[in-house]
């Protein structure tokens, strides 16, 4: 029997063969129930639970620290089960720093927007690894200080249309985007180097590859995962249309894939 739109008629009549799932049990080990601010069609919680998930899944539970940076992100510092220090905007890499010095058997790792990285502390994260520091650092970067309203960042996209370039983002005007994960792979500190994405499934995979691949050789110097997470509200799109938006322009120039592994992991996304 269908019913409308021809779906089908669960019968009613006797139990279910299993009972219905409940928002827990699609919900990582790591992350406190409850509802984040962040808009809808935002890629931010969707790199957050990659991270979280990679956590988890080499059994760092316990023995984590996360620094965060300031910008939407920081709203899952209150709600992620494991050790959050909350640095100053752009400082991130100094704290993790400082932390897994005094700290060595900890997995250390920040979580960063590209506002916060490449424009408020660039010079943080490029001497952390320049200096081999072992830390793992995430930016996520969807091409606007989103928090504060949508504004141009180091990342935005030529042609980009964010709060102050109207008119889209102008090379003469506004100069060039600086292709962070480029930068960090031509320092010798650094170990490890990739750039994923959240527009679809099968990247949101991949990038969960590489955030896990990233973890486990940070005992081996610097390594560091950007993430193209979407922003519909600064980017000025339909939330449907933001994972169409990220792979035809930020994509296109901040382009995924494996830039550096030095020690050739096991099973790493490129
Ligand atoms: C010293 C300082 N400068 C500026 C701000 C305002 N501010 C807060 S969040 C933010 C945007 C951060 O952008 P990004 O790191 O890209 O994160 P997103 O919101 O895009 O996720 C800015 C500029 C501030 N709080 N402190
Ligand atoms: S402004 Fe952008 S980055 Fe911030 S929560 Fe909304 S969609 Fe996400
Ligand atoms: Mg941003």
């Amino acid at each position: 029997m269908t019913g409308r739109k021809n779906l089908p008629i669960v019968p009613t009549d006797e139990p279910p063969a299993c009972g219905a799932k409940l928002v827990h049990d699609f919900t990582p080990a790591l992350v406190d129930i409850g509802a984040h601010q962040l808009c809808p069609g935002c890629g931010e919680p969707v790199a957050m639970r990659a991270v979280v998930e990679a956590v988890a899944e080499l059994g760092r539970t316990a023995s984590c620290v996360a620094v965060f940076g300031i910008g939407c992100y920081t709203a899952f510092s209150n709600n992620l089960d494991i050790e959050v220090v909350q640095a100053l905007h752009g400082r991130a890499p100094s704290v993790a720093t400082g932390v897994k010095r005094s700290r060595p058997e900890l997995a250390v790792l920040t979580v960063q927007g590209d506002g916060d990285m490449a424009n408020e502390g660039l010079q943080e994260v490029l001497h952390a690894a320049a200096r081999g520091e072992r830390i793992t650092c995430f930016m996520l970067n969807n091409g606007v200080f989103g928090e504060t309203g949508g504004h141009m960042t180091a990342t935005t996209v030529l042609g980009q249309r964010t709060k102050n370039t109207l008119e889209g983002r102008d090379s003469a005007r506004h100069g060039h985007p600086i292709r962070l994960a480029n930068l960090f792979a031509q320092l010798d500190g650094a170990v490890y180097v990739a750039r994923g994405a959240v527009d679809t499934a099968v990247n949101v995979h991949r990038t969960k590859r590489m955030v896990l691949r990233a973890l486990q050789a940070q005992e081996s110097g610097f390594t560091f995962v950007e993430i193209l997470t979407m922003c519909p509200t600064g980017w000025f799109v339909e939330t449907t249309q933001a994972p169409g938006y990220l792979a035809e322009h930020h994509a296109a120039v901040h382009s995924m894939g494996v830039l550096k592994d030095l020690k050739g992991g096991k099973g790493v996304a490129n």
